[in-house]
């Protein structure tokens, strides 16, 4: 089908998502708006995050959209299933298919998930898991300084390890055997988080599992794309800067990145 696939992420962190989309379905078009004006959402309060979350969806269901996917899992604690009832073209978050791959994977029945405050503090994992299989214990570990981290450009540094080996002490009494990366900018730190879990353990991007579940949905809808598609970006922040990390991240040249306005009457 012709219609767009949307993506809505707070900033560009939703750029991994969006990745894992384009690697697996190379036809598909992609219409994304990451909110970089009001990001970071994790430390935002609930409401402020839903509505935001809503003014996004909004605008992309006026561009006229098949399927939309919420690859910021702050954004998915607190809203998928509001924005599941309202919009007519099918909803998903990336909170799911990682508790999905989770259960699939652990063993123990033990999984450990990163993730934002606000993402931790909403449960969302812990339900998702619970309602797959309610003998899963749950470890959830809110990662506060991962994605100023990254933001930071210092993700590849000796500090970068140092960071990540620090936020993941808590870790150290906990027993699991699957970690979910429960946060978008988390597979960029992914090789230090496995130095620190060690190698008994897997490490499960929900991003990657995302792409899956939308392969799946078009597919029994019959709305797989065909052609070449030409993916469009707005940014509610600074479109030079967006280009540069978007370009840099997806491997690809001249994207067509457009500023955007968000209203409360969106
Ligand atoms: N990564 C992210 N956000 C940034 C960044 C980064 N700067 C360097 N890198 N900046 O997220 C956020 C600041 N805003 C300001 C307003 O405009 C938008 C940006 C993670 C991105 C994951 C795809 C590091 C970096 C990069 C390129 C690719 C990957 C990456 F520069 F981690
Ligand atoms: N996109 C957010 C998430 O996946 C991380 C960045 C933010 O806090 O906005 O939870």
């Amino acid at each position: 089908m012709e219609a767009p696939i949307g993506v809505i992420d707070s900033g560009v962190g939703g750029l991994t998502v969006a990745k894992e989309i384009m690697r697996l379905l190379p036809n598909e078009k992609i219409y994304y708006i990451g909110d970089t004006a009001r990001c970071p959402y994790g430390p935002r309060p609930r409401h402020e995050v839903r509505n935001f979350t809503w003014q996004m969806a909004k605008a992309l269901e006026r561009k006229g959209i098949k399927l939309l996917v919420i690859a910021c899992n702050t954004a998915t604690a607190v809203a998928l299933h509001s924005l599941q009832k309202y919009f007519s073209v099918p909803v998903i978050g990336v909170v799911n298919p990682g508790a999905r791959a989770a259960i699939k994977n652990t063993k123990r029945h033990e999984v450990a998930v990163l993730a934002t405050r606000g993402t931790v503090e909403s449960g969302a994992y812990e339900e998702a898991i619970a309602s797959l299989s309610s003998s899963t214990h749950v470890v959830p570990l809110a990662c506060p300084t991962f994605v100023p981290l990254v933001e930071s450009g210092e993700y590849k540094s000796s500090v970068a390890r140092g960071i990540v080996h620090e936020g993941l002490k808590p870790l150290r009494d906990e027993s699991f055997d699957t970690v979910i990366l429960g946060c978008t900018h988390y597979p960029i730190l992914q090789h230090y988080i496995e130095e620190v879990v060690g190698e008994h353990v897997t490490v499960l991007s929900s991003a990657e599992e995302t792409a899956k579940d939308v392969q799946e949905i078009l597919a029994q809808r019959g709305e797989l794309a065909i052609g070449t598609p030409q993916h469009k970006f707005f940014a509610t922040g600074s479109v030079p800067i967006f280009k540069d990390i978007a370009e840099d991240w997806l491997k690809l040249e001249q994207t067509e990145v457009a500023r955007i306005k968000l209203t409360s009457s969106d």
